[in-house]
């Protein structure tokens, strides 16, 4: 028995990182999973492992391929319960080398993304009369960390869409929240400059250790369930402490 039996659940960056922990703890739950990533190949390797889940190659800034993959969700399953929207680009460069083209990049997929499958999915969970969306944003939306500009206007981005989301949808029985991890290793991570932050990023955390995608996964898990039904437009900082203040 788990909280998310029966359910239907999307998850975005499914193929690695925090997506792919998350596709595995919602799948533990009782969820079937559609597991969806820009990465095809990973984001069927990533549905193979789970019980019940479809794997999709889907880029997440491009409304066509969003609409597939609801469409796609619809047509297999049925109806489209909860979304987990983890995909993401986190970049690593200083104010100097943010080009126009870059900042657009960014925005592009951080947060033309959040804003394409969050409307995607509303139709549907409009229709229902029931919906859980939770959309992963970062600890650095409370920091202002360095190196990471247009990552953390998008992310502030999502911050405040997902309140402002949540006053909107509320009455038709649908939550809409975010989670804010702090460093976290991942895939991504691990192959970025970002890694080297983990000493200092620990230092400011109340539990003293690298935090993994699995520290992420029960916050979403928990926001995405039936019982989570009167917490809207929560940001949940999932960090060891680093923000708590
Ligand atoms: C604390 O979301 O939350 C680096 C890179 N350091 O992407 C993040 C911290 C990074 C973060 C993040």
């Amino acid at each position: 028995m788990g909280k998310m039996d029966g359910r239907v659940a999307i998850v975005t960056g499914a193929a690695q990182g925090i997506g792919r922990a998350v596709a595995r703890k919602l799948a533990g739950e009782g969820a079937t999973v559609v597991c969806a990533d820009l990465n095809g190949a990973g984001a069927k390797e990533a549905a193979a492992e789970l019980p019940a889940a479809l794997g999709l190659e889907i880029d997440v800034s491009k409304p066509d391929d969003v609409q597939r993959m609801v469409d796609e969700t619809l047509a297999r399953y049925g109806k489209v319960d909860a979304m987990a929207h983890a995909a993401a680009i986190v970049p690593f460069a200083s104010w100097d080398d943010v080009s126009f083209e870059e900042w657009r990049r960014i925005m592009g997929t951080n947060l033309d993304g959040t804003y394409l499958t969050n409307r995607a999915v509303y139709g549907p969970m409009r229709e229902a009369g029931y919906g859980r969306i939770v959309n992963i944003c970062s600890n650095v939306v409370l920091s202002g960390t360095p190196n990471l500009a247009h990552y953390v206007a998008s992310k502030g981005g999502v911050w405040a869409f997902t309140r402002a989301l949540a006053r909107e949808i509320g009455k038709y029985g649908i939550t809409v929240n975010s989670v804010a991890p702090g460093l976290t290793e991942t895939e991504g991570v691990l192959a970025s400059p970002h890694k080297e932050a983990f000493d200092f990023v620990q230092m400011l955390q109340c539990i003293p250790r690298r935090g993994v995608a699995a520290d992420i996964a029960p916050a979403v898990a928990f926001l995405l369930s039936e019982e989570a039904g009167w917490v809207t437009g929560q940001m949940l900082v999932a960090d060891a402490g680093m923000s708590h203040n």
